[in-house]
């Protein structure tokens, strides 16, 4: 019998909610109960795509909006090869935003569908899971000022917020929706608690695609 395979679990949310934070402590958590467990990020600032994308977030240089969608997508197909080998040696991997991100900050801008958006991540690694680390404006902008990157404006996140709530209609996607103005810790448990589901569950059914 073949070994089992790691889970898919994605953490999305808007900025300030805890995402970052919240994978690190799952990923320790798994780790620590001896479930080999691996972070990983979008976009993955460190290959060569992944520095277009970066310089263009910290506005040092200026990109096409389709043309940088597109580098977001390549962004996360370069990595498939590695996620795969991963998951199939049995590793579950805790990432910080995909496709969904790439679907809901292009779509906010001025004449994008979703539907085009979409795209071009159709056959990427299918999450088992998608937590949406759910945080109200007023509290987001208590946890401090937003940086200087682009897209980092309250009416931006406003209108991405608006469309990763269109994308958790989506049936086909198994969304938990995580209240994350409560304290790090409980919001860590309901995480390790859906986590550990997704993680039983993956062992028995083959990895799906976007
Ligand atoms: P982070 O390193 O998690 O702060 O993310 C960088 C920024 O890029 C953040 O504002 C979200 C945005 N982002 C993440 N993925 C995508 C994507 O695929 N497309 C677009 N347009 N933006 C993305
Ligand atoms: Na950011
Ligand atoms: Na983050």
């Amino acid at each position: 019998m073949a070994s089992k395979r790691g889970a898919l679990i994605v953490l999305e949310g808007v900025d300030r909610a805890g995402k970052t934070t919240q994978c690190k402590k799952l990923v320790q958590a798994l780790q620590a109960s001896g479930r080999p467990a691996e972070m990983m990020r979008f976009p993955d600032r460190t290959t060569t795509i992944g520095q277009l994308i970066s310089a263009y977030l910290e506005k040092k240089s200026d990109l096409e909006d389709h043309t940088v969608h597109l580098l977001f997508s390549a962004n996360r197909w370069e990595l498939v090869p590695l996620m795969k080998q991963q998951l199939d040696r049995g590793i579950t991997l805790v990432v910080d935003r995909y496709a969904f991100s790439g679907v809901a900050f292009t779509s906010a801008k001025p004449g994008f569908c979703m539907d085009w958006c979409m795209k071009p991540d159709v056959g990427l690694p299918k999450p088992d899971l998608v937590m949406f680390l759910q945080l109200n404006p007023a509290e987001a902008a208590l946890r401090g000022q937003f940086g200087s990157e682009r897209y980092e404006t309250s009416a931006f996140q406003k209108s991405v917020q608006q469309k990763f709530k269109q994308l958790m209609k989506d049936p086909s996607v198994n969304w938990k929706v995580i209240d994350a103005s409560k304290n790090v810790d409980d919001v860590h448990d309901d995480i390790k608690h859906h986590s550990l589901n997704a993680i039983s569950a993956a062992e028995n059914t083959p990895l799906g695609e976007l």
